[in-house]
C-alpha cells in the first residue's frame, strides 16, 4: 500500500523539525481506509471491555480519557495497528536508533468530555534507564480537529531532561517545575484520520477537550531504545513482571521494530 509518508519520502526538513522541536506532524502514516477499519474495530472492542472485568488495571476510565493499555495481544486489529510496518519504520528514521515496543494504548476522549489532558512529559512516568530516544506515534483514527481533542506541543521542551513526573490533570505542574516554559510558544496540531504526530518522550504536550458529538479515537504506539533497562519505578506494564533493576527490557512484550512483520501474525 502507498502511504503519504514512508521512511523513503520523509524529508530532511521533517527529520530536522523533529530533532529541533521534539515532535513532528506526519500526514498519512496509515491510509484513511485503514484508519476507518481500525476505528470501528476499536469501538466494537472497547464497548465490550469495562473496568473491573478481569483486566481492570489496564482499562482506565479517567476524567481525561478512557485508556486501554496493551491490548495488542488480545485483539487482531489493535495488533495489526501496533505492529504496522510503516509506523515502526518512520519512528526508527526519526529516532535514528533501533527501537522496540514499550507499550501501546488506545485513548478515547468521549463526546463532550470537557477535560483537557494537561501539559506533561511522558518519560518521567516510565521505569526506564538508557532510553534517550524513546518516541510516541499518536495516530488519529478519526478526524481530530482542535475541538475534538488534538495535541499541542511545546517546541524544544524535550531538552528538559531532569523534571519530575507531571500529572495529566494539573494544568500548572509543568510550569511550576519549569517556569520559563510558561512563555514558550505552543503548537497545536489538528489531524486528519490516518495522520499522526510523533513526539519525543520528553517533549511536553497536552490535548484539548472534546467538545464534539463524536468520540476522539487515537491509538498511541510507544517505542523505546533497544538498549532500555528497567529502573525499578512502579508502572502498570512492568509491575507484574518481577524484573530485576538493570534488566534489559526485552522478550515477548517488548519486541524490536525489526520483528514487527512477524508479530502481526500472532502475539
Ligand atoms: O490523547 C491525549 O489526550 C494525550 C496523549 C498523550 O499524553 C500521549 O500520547 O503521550
Amino acid at each position: 500500500m502507498a502511504y503519504k509518508t514512508t521512511p523513503e519520502t520523509l524529508s530532511d526538513a521533517q527529520r530536522q523539525f523533529y530533532r529541533d522541536n521534539g515532535f513532528v506532524h506526519i500526514p498519512g502514516i496509515i491510509s484513511p481506509e485503514e484508519a476507518a477499519e481500525f476505528h470501528d474495530a476499536i469501538q466494537d472492542f472497547s464497548e465490550g471491555v469495562r473496568p473491573n472485568e478481569g483486566r481492570d488495571l489496564m482499562v482506565r476510565d479517567q476524567p481525561v480519557f478512557t485508556q486501554l493499555v496493551n491490548f495488542w495481544p488480545e485483539n487482531d486489529a489493535i495488533r495489526r495497528l501496533t505492529f504496522h510496518p510503516n509506523v515502526g519504520a518512520v519512528a526508527e528514521e526519526l529516532a535514528g536508533v533501533p527501537l522496540r515496543l514499550w507499550h501501546d494504548h488506545v485513548l478515547i476522549k468521549q463526546p463532550h468530555n470537557e477535560t483537557p489532558t494537561t501539559f506533561h512529559q511522558d518519560q518521567p512516568f516510565w521505569p526506564h534507564d538508557n532510553s534517550p530516544q524513546s518516541i510516541s506515534a499518536w495516530i488519529a483514527l478519526c478526524d481530530v480537529p482542535v475541538e475534538r481533542g488534538c495535541m499541542s506541543f511545546i517546541p524544544g521542551s524535550h531538552r528538559h531532561t531532569d523534571l519530575p513526573a507531571q500529572s495529566t490533570r494539573d494544568a500548572n505542574i509543568l510550569f511550576t517545575a519549569q517556569p520559563d516554559l510558561t512563555w514558550a510558544t505552543r503548537i497545536t496540531v489538528p489531524l486528519r484520520a490516518g495522520d499522526c504526530t510523533f513526539h519525543h518522550s520528553r517533549c511536553a504536550h497536552m490535548a484539548t477537550p472534546n467538545n464534539t458529538d463524536q468520540p476522539r479515537v487515537a491509538h498511541v504506539v510507544i517505542f523505546m531504545d533497544c538498549t532500555t533497562t528497567y529502573s525499578g519505578k512502579r508502572h502498570i506494564v512492568t509491575d507484574p513482571l518481577n524484573l530485576e533493576i538493570g534488566a534489559l527490557l526485552d522478550g515477548n512484550l517488548f519486541p524490536p521494530v525489526r520483528d514487527f512483520a512477524t508479530r502481526i501474525k500472532g502475539s
